[in-house]
């Protein structure tokens, strides 16, 4: 019998949106979890569902395993896929435990579900108990106490959730986040069967990237970031082990690219310098990305990061306009957002920039700076969010009152406002002027602007698309122009209303 099943529970044929992008990463945090918990000496096994054909994988790996714990590791848009495998988890008598951002910002959302949440009658809860946070600490607490089947000693253990006798929903106080985060064991890669990665990136992309985490944390307060894990910390890991992890990924597991995930690349100079000293001096270098903000960049940073191997920085531009990023408490300013993107294109190191819009408070003005900024900056890549509020925000408490409900064929509400569909760009809450159709014909709009502006500055293309870009745009402009002065296209056209 095996101690610990370990499962994503992503399903990339199962998730619109994944299944387009093409870029499956295997989640950290459930190999930390896994590195841990062979560490105090337990039996663990990953169940993946990334490439699985379907439910009946996991019903075999439960059969074939016999786990006595089966532990989830679970984003918003993966929640309906591991309440329904975890009652095959519970039929199978393994008691089934929870963890990750989207069961700590809402414990109660999956200790509350039921066989009927995942399509049966209701007769039985399908999760035992919810780790909250960041868990390296809990779980070699936690396992001992739900191997031996002693739900007394819960009340003791810091970081979890769980049902009390009255079904009542208890959250004990959380662990202190950890400030050793050297003494981690490495995410225990070794578990994860890669091939179907590398094939899936290489048929897709020519290349096949994996990630690693340097840093765990951030200071910054954007307003619609939910922070849940990690809230406003800052841990960073020593560079020569980071150095050292990406020369053992480099050696055995052979990626052609890193994604690092930290949440913000740079909050601390001198570490940015130590670390590229460090990749350099151990042959560690993989072409990398990462993710930071404008208002980190400057020269020494994007050079250090370029000879460490970075090929591109993502950043979080937002917006155009200064109003709205001051809405979001963004930190930065639009002149950041335009020296940064210099600073990049002087390097040579390409930029991807995540824009929203829909923020609350904005208006066309504010999204014709969007577009302006856009074609000023000519980011390589760019993708656009309509701003959608997860719980835990700041974000979230200014439009709770307003959110929207999905309606069902009859057009009564069949469910709470979600954040299954995050990643499908819904306008999820009603208080600014526009909809949902109003934000995706405005993302279409910002992609000719971008599109143009790379053509006008000398990207070559033939003719025939050149005239083709040009028709787009200004379909657009007239489209959009025209939309932003009739307000109000309603939600109700596309499937949300507010409830009764
Ligand atoms: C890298 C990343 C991605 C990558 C890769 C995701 C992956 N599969 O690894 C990509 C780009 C694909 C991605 C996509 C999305 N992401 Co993302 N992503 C991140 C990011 C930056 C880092 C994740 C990470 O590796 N963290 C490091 C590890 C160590 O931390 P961790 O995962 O939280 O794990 C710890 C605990 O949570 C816990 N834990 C985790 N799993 C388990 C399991 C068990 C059994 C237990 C006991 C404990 C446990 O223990 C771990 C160690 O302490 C985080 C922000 C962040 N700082 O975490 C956002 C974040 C997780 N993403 C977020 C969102 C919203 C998304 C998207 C929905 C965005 C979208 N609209 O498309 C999609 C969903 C993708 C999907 N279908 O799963 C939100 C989570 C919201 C939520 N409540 O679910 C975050 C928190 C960003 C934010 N601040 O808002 N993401």
């Amino acid at each position: 019998m095996l101690d610990i099943l370990l499962v994503n529970p992503l399903f990339l044929l199962e998730d619109p949106v994944e299944g387009r992008l093409m870029t499956p990463y295997f989640p950290l945090g459930l190999l930390y979890v896994a590195a841990v918990a062979r560490e105090a000496g337990y039996s663990v096994a990953i169940f993946d569902a990334m490439f699985a054909a379907g439910d009946a994988d996991f019903i075999a790996t439960l059969e074939r395993e016999q786990p006595r714990v089966v532990g989830f590791g679970v984003l918003a848009t993966v929640r309906r896929a591991a309440l329904r495998l975890a009652a095959y988890a519970k039929d199978s008598g393994a008691a089934v435990i929870m963890g990750g951002a989207d069961p700590t910002a809402r414990p109660d959302v999956y200790l509350m579900a039921t066989t009927e949440t995942t399509g049966g009658a209701k007769d039985r809860y399908v999760v035992d108990l919810v780790v909250v946070g960041e868990s390296e600490a809990t779980v070699p607490q936690l396992l001992p106490a739900l191997l031996a089947g002693d739900v007394q000693r819960f009340e003791q253990i810091p970081g979890i959730a769980y049902r009390g006798e009255t079904n009542e929903i208890r959250i004990n106080e959380r662990c202190a986040l950890i400030k050793e985060v050297d003494a981690l064991p490495l995410p225990a890669r070794d578990l994860v069967d890669w091939e179907p990665y590398r094939a899936a990136w290489r048929a897709r992309h020519g290349s096949f990237a994996m990630s690693l985490i340097a840093t765990r944390g951030c200071p910054f307060n954007c307003a619609w970031c939910q922070k849940i894990v990690f809230g406003r910390s800052f841990q960073p890991r020593d560079p020569n082990l980071v150095a050292e992890e990406m020369h053992h990924i480099k050696t055995v597991y052979k990626p052609d690219f890193l994604r690092i995930v930290d949440d913000a690349m740079g909050i601390q100079k001198s570490w940015v310098k130590q670390w590229r000293d460090a990749v350099l001096e151990k042959d560690a270098v993989v072409p990398f990305e990462c993710l930071s903000r404008v208002d980190l960049l400057d020269a020494d940073i994007v050079r250090w990061l370029k000879e460490a191997g970075c090929e591109r920085i993502a950043l979080g531009a937002e917006s155009g306009s200064q109003r709205v990023l001051d809405a979001m408490t963004k930190g930065s300013t639009v002149e950041q957002i335009y020296k940064a993107a210099d600073l990049c294109r002087e390097e040579g190191i390409q930029t991807y920039f995540y824009m929203m819009v829909g923020y609350p408070g904005e208006v066309w003005e504010d999204l014709k700076q969007s577009a302006a900024m856009l074609r000023k900056t000519r980011p390589t890549a760019f993708s656009t969010t309509i701003a959608y509020p997860m719980p835990g925000t700041a974000f979230y408490e200014q439009v709770k009152d307003h959110l929207l409900h999905e309606t069902g064929d009859s057009g009564v509400p069949v469910q709470a406002p979600d954040w299954d569909y995050t990643a499908e760009n819904r306008l999820l809450f009603e208080r600014g002027q526009y909809s949902t159709f109003f934000y995706r014909r405005v993302i279409r709009w910002f992609h000719h602007e971008w599109e143009d502006a790379l053509i006008q500055a000398g990207r070559p293309v033939s003719r025939i698309e050149q005239v083709r870009t040009t028709l787009a745009l200004w379909r657009d402009r007239v489209l959009i122009g025209v939309l932003a002065r009739l307000p109000g296209i309603g939600a109700k056209a596309i499937g949300w209303q507010k409830p009764a």
